[in-house]
């Protein structure tokens, strides 16, 4: 595959807060796939678990999976906690394992800490983690299983004003702050404790787009995360963009940004990661 293409957190379907930005529709989208090959979506693709908005969710992911068929790019879908199915991979390997993307909710003990959902999330996921096999499959299918406690019980995610009451409420600003700063180390924590020879981890989930060298305890060797963050604001998305072709293997990090109504992935490189050379004599 030479030029693969992951993104998270489109959260297809959940309205669009007024803020500049172009919705987020197929069209809209387009330009970021034009000469990717394969597209990850890593995760929180389409909101089709919301009571109130899994039918739009699930059009507008169709419309754009029709879409990505007729450009030719094959996709591969990785589960998040807000459009679970079990049906569905929750993790991918690249490179014999060098590479491991997954959505990024199984990290922590919670993986809502500041809504109303968070205690029966938490619940769920201990319990769940106390029946699933120690390993990453069972310890990602236990995530699965504690994202689907939230979607059904409605009344734990279905305020309207959502993103206004986290604004308005200085412990919940707190609560995600706090949480945005753990969130690295917990990815870690997560490649230490299943992946460990793994090299570079890539999420989403939290919203928070950046790169890191961190160890998941200051005397643990330091591991790279990448997260891509989310396309719903505040956040701001990213996209890794793994260029593979028989010279060189290029690993980045890019802006998305909107330009004429439309998402285009910045030229410029926001975090160079890897670009390894290959010998001429490298037969692949
Ligand atoms: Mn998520």
């Amino acid at each position: 595959m030479p030029r693969t293409l992951i993104l998270s957190d489109l959260h297809l379907g959940l309205p669009d807060v007024p803020c500049g930005r172009p919705p987020r529709t197929a069209e809209t989208l387009s330009s970021i796939f034009d000469g990717v090959d394969h597209l990850i979506l890593n995760g929180d693709s389409a909101d089709i678990h919301h009571i109130h908005h899994r039918d739009h969710a699930a059009k507008m992911l169709d419309a754009t999976l029709n879409l990505l068929a007729r450009k030719g790019v094959s996709v591969t879908q990785i589960n998040g906690n807000h459009d679970y199915d079990p049906a569905q991979l929750d993790f991918v390997e690249l490179f014999d394992g060098a590479i491991i993307v997954t959505h990024g909710h199984a990290f922590g003990d919670s993986m809502l800490p500041w809504t109303p959902a968070h205690k029966v999330i938490s619940q769920t996921l201990f319990a769940a983690r106390e029946r699933n096999e120690k390993t990453l499959e069972g310890f990602l299918a236990a995530a699965g299983e504690a994202s689907m406690s939230q979607w059904n019980e409605p009344a734990t995610y279905t305020e309207p004003t959502a993103l206004i009451s986290i604004g308005l409420n200085p412990l919940r600003v707190a609560k995600v702050l706090a949480w945005w700063r753990k969130y690295p180390r917990a990815a870690a924590h997560f490649m230490d404790r299943f992946r460990p020879s793994a090299k570079l981890l890539i999420c989403g989930h939290s919203h928070r787009a950046g790169s890191w060298m961190i160890g998941a305890t200051p005397a643990s060797i330091p591991r790279h995360v990448i997260n891509t963050g989310g396309f719903t604001f505040p956040s701001s998305p990213r996209a890794v963009v793994i260029e593979d072709s028989p010279t060189e293997l290029a690993v980045e990090l890019r802006a998305i940004r909107h330009r004429g109504g439309r998402y285009v992935l910045d030229s410029r490189v926001d975090a160079s990661c890897w670009r390894i050379q290959r010998p001429a004599s490298d037969a692949r």
